[in-house]
């Protein structure tokens, strides 16, 4: 049984279990095709020609939570003991603290181009070099802060307060928890995260930064804690709405007869547990 820990808690070992995993799917071109599906599924979320499935729509939790379920599967290809640790910035708010420490994420950008120095992740190691890009930089970039500070407990407890999940016009004006917790209503939670984090973080390509993981991790624990609160309060739409993904349609780019719908993946625990 896979059991997603906190970043903070884990053993040396883990830490390196977990890094050394991720650098193996990244040499095996693995982690590339992660990068770039969820760029064009960002980019598409942002297209009126498509149905959002990803971004901006019901589907963000769902979607993440399957996207996240398959990364694991190939870290654990490599290694079956490693899961994806949850970062909980609202209490690990430090820009020198873990996770930004050198025997996991490594830490902030230097100054100018913003390129991550130390860890395992920096360029010179010449385990990560970034291909599926928006720019020409080859190297891992941060920032670490910013205008604006990362959410905080209560920012979290008042998206956690709201007993709906979703509610028209299914997009980044609806009112409800989904919304909320994406980070387009009230305060940023979610979108702010990766606001915060800066360089590729901020970007479609976000995947690049493998704090994604632990981030996503993160906003699907607080998901889970959730559905735990309300569980009479399931995913909507449940059907007939043109514009998002039903309850029990398929989340592109897992369609077909192997697809994937939100109902399937609603109950996390067929996969994984938090601790
Ligand atoms: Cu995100």
């Amino acid at each position: 049984m896979t059991v997603r820990k906190n970043q903070a808690n884990l053993t040396a070992t883990e830490r390196k279990n977990f890094v050394d995993a991720v650098i193996e799917v990244k040499r095996r071109g693995v982690y590339d095709e992660f990068v770039t599906l969820h760029r064009t599924r960002f980019i598409q979320d942002m297209d009126p020609a498509h149905i959002r499935t990803g971004h901006n729509t019901p589907s963000f939790l769902p979607w993440h939570r399957q996207y996240l379920i398959a990364f694991e599967r190939e870290l654990q290809k490599v290694n079956w003991s490693v899961s994806i640790p949850y970062w909980d910035w609202t209490t690990a708010r430090s820009r020198t603290g873990s996770p930004w420490v050198a025997d996991l994420l490594g830490g902030a950008g230097r100054d100018g181009d913003q390129q991550v120095m130390d860890g395992p992740f920096a360029h010179s190691t010449g385990d990560w070099p970034i291909t599926v890009q928006v720019d020409t930089h080859p190297f891992l970039r941060r920032t670490l802060g910013g205008t604006y500070p990362l959410p905080s407990q209560s920012d979290v407890d008042a998206a956690l307060a709201l007993p709906t999940y979703d509610a028209p016009p299914w997009n980044e004006n609806a009112p409800g928890f989904r919304n909320t917790l994406e980070g387009n209503q009230g305060v940023w939670l979610h979108n702010q995260v990766h606001i915060w984090v800066g360089g590729q973080m901020g970007q479609p390509v976000s995947p690049n930064d493998p704090v994604f993981w632990l981030h996503h991790a993160f906003v699907d624990k607080l998901w889970a804690d959730w559905q735990r609160r309300y569980p009479n309060s399931g995913y909507l739409p449940t059907g007939n709405t043109p514009d998002a993904v039903d309850l029990n349609e398929t989340m592109a780019p897992w369609t077909g007869v192997n697809g994937v719908t939100p109902a399937q993946v609603l109950d996390h625990t067929r996969y994984y547990t938090y601790v």
